[in-house]
């Protein structure tokens, strides 16, 4: 397994549209391992391939405490929206940033598991924030892109200063 590295806005790759998965073989499995790998060690609830410079319809999750639920979508498609809410985010291609955001409360996913099998799920509070957030990644949307074009400005100017003393 490896740790991988996280691209950081503004990098123009993270506006990468990801096409689909089609081979589920030997190389995927170590991308999918990798990504756990990277988003547990971060820390994180969450990780697109494309914040780790890999542009298939790739995402994996798990909101528990304890790695206890890993979930891992493919080629996601959201079926279904219900409600509105904010929430506040953070991501971990936008170090130290946090942003209240609205998404749907609640959505249902249609998606391949890591063999490719089809699966259904439903989803709500923290968990539907998070597959929303990762699905905007790999479409190559940011959850900067919902806030002003002010906010946004400082944000890149403050992630901009921060690389530039690294
Ligand atoms: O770790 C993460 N936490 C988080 C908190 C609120 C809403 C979304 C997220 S996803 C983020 C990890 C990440 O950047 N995934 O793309
Ligand atoms: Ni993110």
């Amino acid at each position: 397994m490896a740790i991988l590295e996280i691209l950081e806005y503004p990098d123009s790759r993270l506006r990468t549209k990801a096409e689909p998965v089609t081979d589920f073989g030997a190389e995927l499995q170590q991308q999918i391992d990798n990504m756990f790998e990277t988003m547990y060690e971060a820390p994180g609830i969450g990780l697109a391939a494309t914040q780790v410079n890999f542009h298939q319809q790739l995402i994996v999750i798990d909101i528990s405490d304890d790695k206890s639920s890993p979930l891992v979508l493919i080629n996601p498609k959201i079926t279904e929206k219900k409600g509105v809410e904010q929430r506040e985010e953070g991501c971990l291609s936008f170090p130290g940033v946090y942003a209240k955001v609205e998404r749907a409360d609640a959505i249902s996913v249609e998606a391949l598991d890591r063999n490719g099998k089809a699966i259904k799920l439903e989803a709500d509070d923290l968990l539907a924030v998070c597959i929303q957030h990762e699905i905007d990644h790999i479409e190559g949307r940011l959850f900067v892109d919902y806030l002003s074009p002010l906010k946004r400005d400082r944000i890149k100017k403050k992630l901009q200063k921060l690389q530039k003393s690294r």
